[in-house]
């Protein structure tokens, strides 16, 4: 082989070709090395120094810096307590705690039932005062006064006086939290909503004239069509034209037809065909309207008894649901009417209207814990909108808010 002539120019610059590729090659695996080891090796920046870095994560809206692109100086370890701009990942931006749906509407719906209660009771457990037995008298004054009931107030009582006894009842917040676990525990099976798993689902609602039947089925009405449901109202009052009008406005408000007798027809016949129509249309959901107050002989539950085996001789098997309608106004009277109609019907749910317009929402506790029906929904104005489907933990928080005048509350009702 011959000898490389290094006197040869065109040899030298081969030569030097070669070595600069060799040496860029050299410096580009330097690089390399550098970046992938960079992250590795970072110090941890003072906590300080990232505190600072970090937008606040209760500010959204702040406009982050445009981000440059990585340089190489950027891989270069910063000194401790230097701030690391570009490496820190976007915060994640936590949105604050949305508060529970209808939260709003229950809290102004219980105002007059918070003042009557609540703020009494905070007046029991003042600050300055020595819990000790002398307040059962005055915690059972306040509860049967403000229509809770005897049954559901010895209840509540008994509670306290455990606490009392086992020395675990040291301050207000205590008291709050016993009053408040023993009304959870009675509401705990209510608000499981209206399962619709048949077609048609046929749902009965009962109850006294005037305690808002009719204005709640138009407002079911109404929730169910949002919910895409076909619908069939039954005009089971036929003792008033009235009543037929009535739920015929709703009808046509949400766009669903209503299926009504001759005046004074049997109502068991109007329901009777409605469930029918029902089952050849597959309408979704039959909601059917009934009398509060008879104009004949025939005793009222009779009467309803007489419609429930009606629907179930058209269905196959008793209605789904058997709403009774009970008006928060009446008070106690509400806890008496419960026991008529579950007499007579197998009641499924309660539906408690017009708790907007009384300081006797604490009978609520007294329905469900004595008849052992769970509320559905309340009502808690005359709009559409104001049927509110209960949720325990909602009207728990509405109803243990602090009332205006009181400031001692908010801690201690809402420990638990
Ligand atoms: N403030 C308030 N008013 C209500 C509520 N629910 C119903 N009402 C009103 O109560 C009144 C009676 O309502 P209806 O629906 O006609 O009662 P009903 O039980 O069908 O009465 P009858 O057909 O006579 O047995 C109406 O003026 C309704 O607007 C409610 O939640 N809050
Ligand atoms: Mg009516």
């Amino acid at each position: 082989m011959d000898s490389i002539d290094l006197n040869n120019p065109n040899v030298l610059a081969a030569i030097a070709a070669v070595a600069a590729v060799i040496l860029i090659g050299i410096i580009v695996g330097f690089v390399r090395a550098r970046k992938k080891r960079a992250p590795v090796e970072e110090p941890s920046p003072a906590p300080e120094a990232l505190a600072e870095e970090r937008p606040k994560v209760e500010a959204p809206e702040t406009t982050a810096e445009p981000t440059q692109p990585l340089q190489l100086d950027d891989l270069v370890p910063p000194s401790p307590g230097e701030p690391l701009p570009t490496l820190i990942p976007e915060p994640t931006v936590v949105p604050p705690p949305k508060p529970p749906a209808d939260l709003g509407a229950f809290r102004s719906g219980l105002k007059s039932t918070r003042g009557n209660l609540i703020s009494r009771l905070a007046d029991v457990f003042r600050k300055d005062r020595e819990l000790d037995s002398t307040i059962l008298d005055e915690v059972e004054e306040v509860l049967i006064t403000a229509d809770v009931g005897v049954h559901t107030t010895q209840r509540i009582l008994e509670a306290l006086r455990a606490k009392l006894t086992s020395g675990d009842l040291g301050s207000a917040a205590d008291a709050w939290e016993a009053i408040r676990s023993e009304a959870r525990a009675i509401l705990s099976t209510s608000g499981r909503g209206l399962a619709i798993q048949h077609e048609p689902t046929v749902i009965l609602v009962v109850g006294v004239n005037g305690v808002g039947k009719t204005t709640t089925i138009g407002k079911l009405a109404s929730r169910f069509d949002r919910q895409n449901k076909s619908l069939l109202l039954a005009a089971g009052d036929t003792f008033r034209a009235a009543a037929v009008t009535q739920l015929e406005v709703w009808g046509r408000r949400v766009g669903c037809e209503v299926v009504k007798g001759k005046d004074r027809a049997d109502p068991g016949s109007v329901v009777f065909d409605a469930v029918r129509r029902a089952q050849d249309e597959n309408v979704d959901v039959v909601i059917a309207d009934t009398a509060g107050r008879l104009h004949t002989k025939v005793p009222l539950m009779d009467e309803l008894k007489k419609l429930g085996r009606t629907v179930e001789k058209a269905l196959g098997r008793p209605a789904d649901h058997v709403l009774l309608v009970l008006d928060a106004t009446t008070g106690q009277n509400a806890i008496q009417q419960a026991q008529l109609f579950k007499d007579a019907l197998p009641l499924s749910g309660i539906v408690l209207t017009k708790l907007d317009g009384t300081a006797k929402g604490g009978v609520i506790l007294g329905i469900v814990d004595q008849h052992e029906v769970p509320i559905e929904f309340v009502g808690v104005g005359e709009r559409v909108e104001d049927l509110k489907a209960f949720d325990t933990e909602t009207f728990l928080e509405a109803l243990f808010e602090a009332p205006e005048a009181v400031d001692s509350v908010p801690e201690a009702a809402n420990a638990s």
